[in-house]
């Protein structure tokens, strides 16, 4: 057990020198379920939901590829010098109940869950499902935090209106979160866009609502470094709600998604930003859009399990350096 357990019991995955990883029920990571411990920091959350997509369907299956994939996980972050799963509980919450058949109710659920996640002290990170349920996480996190900074990890903007006059779909749930005042105006910034628009005027909403845009390009010339400086900028130290498409990646890094656009960022690239990230007041995040139908060989779930490996680990980082006294800067 970790010398950083203090008071209580932290329950973690299985040594993998005992148990081999490809062994034994798949939660994220192998942790716990929710039922297994007695209290929970971080809980990832599954919500397998597509259908508010608008071309391949599929991603009501990312949750259980995600943890199939995330089954080769360790226990050492070198890069981040912290033991993510011992400094803190993380466990795995399984999944929401959505109505497939019924977005309006299916998002209402994710809400209803969300909310209570949260309200009693457990930090989200969620996996997709398709975009659409950003919206409701977004209000669970305005419910308890205000307003909340957005950082988007993205090929596409997701502030367009309707899709078949539909107000609720995987393009749309950041206008949405505008129109509701979940969002702060100044602190929005999506990082990785590159498709192809409908018409100029999307980028005219785009900046109406506040977003600042960071494409695929910009993060290959500007570089890392100079991306994490531009969004720390950005967003500072407000409270910011995390929400990465895995379809930010270039489809030769994730193909497997509903809308694949060529020309993304490397996942390199992808978990270096995320690692850049330490003194972010993250308040909850997601990872969305993995379709497993059209991955190969695991490329695209592998890729999303170490994204979500690096968010928890953020929130270890930051609960690690609370604990020892040494707060974000
Ligand atoms: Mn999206």
């Amino acid at each position: 057990m970790s010398s950083v357990d203090r008071e209580r019991h932290i329950v973690q995955p299985p040594d993998s020198e005992d148990v081999p990883r490809y062994a034994g029920f798949t939660t994220f990571a192998r942790l716990p379920r929710h039922d297994q411990v007695e209290h929970v920091d971080v809980g990832i959350l599954g919500v397998p939901f597509d259908s508010g997509v608008s071309f391949r369907p599929g991603a009501r299956f990312g949750p259980g590829a995600v943890r199939e994939a995330s089954r080769l996980l360790q226990g050492y972050n070198q890069f981040q010098d912290i033991a993510p799963f011992a400094v803190q509980q993380v466990a795995d919450l399984g999944d929401v109940t959505a109505n497939p058949f019924d977005i309006v109710a299916a998002v209402n659920a994710i809400e209803r869950s969300a909310t209570q996640y949260m309200a009693s002290g457990i930090e989200l990170v969620t996996i997709g499902g398709d975009h659409t349920i950003a919206l409701p996480l977004l209000r669970a996190a305005a419910a308890k935090h205000g307003p909340v900074a957005l950082l988007h990890f993205d090929a596409h903007l997701d502030t367009w209106d309707t899709y078949f006059g539909a107000p609720y779909t995987h393009g749309t749930p950041f206008l949405r979160a505008h129109e509701e005042g979940l969002l702060l105006r100044d602190n929005l910034a999506h990082v990785g866009i590159r498709a192809p628009l409908h018409y100029k005027s999307d980028l005219e909403r785009d900046r109406d609502i506040g977003f600042g845009i960071i494409s695929s390009i910009d993060v290959a010339e500007m570089g890392v470094k100079e991306v994490i400086e531009a969004l720390t900028s950005r967003i500072g130290n407000a409270p910011v709600y995390v929400s990465i498409d895995i379809d930010v990646l270039d489809p030769s890094h994730a193909p497997g998604t509903g809308t694949p656009e060529a020309g993304g960022l490397t996942s390199r690239e992808m978990v270096q930003i995320l690692r850049g990230l330490k003194d972010f007041n993250i308040v909850g995040a997601d990872v969305v859009e993995v379709a497993p139908a059209y991955d190969w060989s695991q490329i695209t779930s592998t890729a999303a399990a170490q994204l979500i490996y690096e968010l928890i680990s953020l929130f270890g980082v930051r609960r690690a350096g609370l604990a020892s006294g040494v707060g974000p800067s």
